[in-house]
């Protein structure tokens, strides 16, 4: 039978295989990639292992990271051992078909270069079964015009950590809301700086203060 327990712990404390160095192993113990790959050979189904394996993880994850029981440095390394049962999974779940979450593109905005708390967004909606395009840092509004064309019906998140590119989140919005195929498109946004009411001021669908809102934030947009 599969070891979803197994895997859910060592989603949380981050051992993404028996020869990680991070956290002190025990002679023979297992990691998130031998469990997973275990579950596979038993005829589980790749995405049962996804959802009550590293989806569940980090669930839990999310919820101690908002609850301040953990801090950024255990989500990064949690989100490190995910990423590799992911990489098991992911060529499984493209051949089987099953459809993500929904597709989530994220960018910091135009002329900021902070992107720690962009990539621990990104990791944690990946987490939670999404697609996600992750376009890098000083995204201009045109490459994320270009992405959504390429994109329908996708969700939008922009980050900022800056007061002075925070107003570029506004510039982008208007873009966005200007071009035709663009204007229903939902757009969230976050980042040290930002605040509920200014997400209300520019127009935006959400906003969320932290990764793991940013997760719930993101299934009430899409209805998911
Ligand atoms: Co910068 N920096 N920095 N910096 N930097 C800050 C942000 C600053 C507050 C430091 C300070 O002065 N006290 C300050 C901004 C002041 C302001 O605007 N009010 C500042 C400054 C001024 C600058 C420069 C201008 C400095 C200079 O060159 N004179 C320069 C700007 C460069 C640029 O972007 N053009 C600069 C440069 C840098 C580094 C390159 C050195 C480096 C970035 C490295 C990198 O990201 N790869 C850096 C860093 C590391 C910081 C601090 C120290 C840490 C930021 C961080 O990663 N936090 C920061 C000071 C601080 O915060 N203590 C600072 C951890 C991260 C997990 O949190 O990003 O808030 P955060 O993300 C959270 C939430 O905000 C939320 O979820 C995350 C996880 O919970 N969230 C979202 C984020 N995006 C979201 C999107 C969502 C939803 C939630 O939906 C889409």
């Amino acid at each position: 039978m599969a070891n979803f327990e197994g895997i859910v712990d060592n989603v949380i404390c981050g051992r993404a295989d028996k020869n990680a160095s991070y956290p002190p192993n025990k002679k023979g113990q297992l990691g998130v990639v031998e469990l997973v790959q275990e579950a596979l050979k038993e005829g589980v189904p790749p995405n049962d292992v996804l959802v009550k394996g590293l989806i569940a993880g980090m669930d839990i994850v999310g919820k101690r990271f908002k609850a301040n029981e953990i801090y950024v440095p255990e989500v990064l390394i949690a989100a490190r051992a995910m990423k590799a049962g992911m990489a098991l999974l992911k060529p499984l779940l493209a051949d089987t078909g099953i459809k993500p979450t929904g597709t989530f593109i994220i960018g910091t905005v135009k002329g900021d270069l902070h992107d720690i708390g962009k990539n621990l967004v990104s990791m944690m909606m990946e987490g939670a079964g999404f697609n996600v395009i992750d376009l890098g840092v000083d995204v201009q509004p045109a490459k994320f015009i270009d992405i959504i064309k390429k994109n329908p019906g996708s969700l939008i998140g922009m980050s900022a950590l800056l007061t002075t590119t925070m107003i570029g989140m506004k510039d982008t919005l208007e873009s966005i809301r200007k071009e035709r195929s663009a204007e229903k498109v939902k757009v969230m946004i976050g980042g040290a700086p930002v605040t509920q009411k200014y997400a209300d001021e520019i127009g935006a669908d959400g906003y969320a203060p932290d990764a793991a809102s940013a997760v719930d934030v993101a299934k009430k947009l899409l209805r998911v």
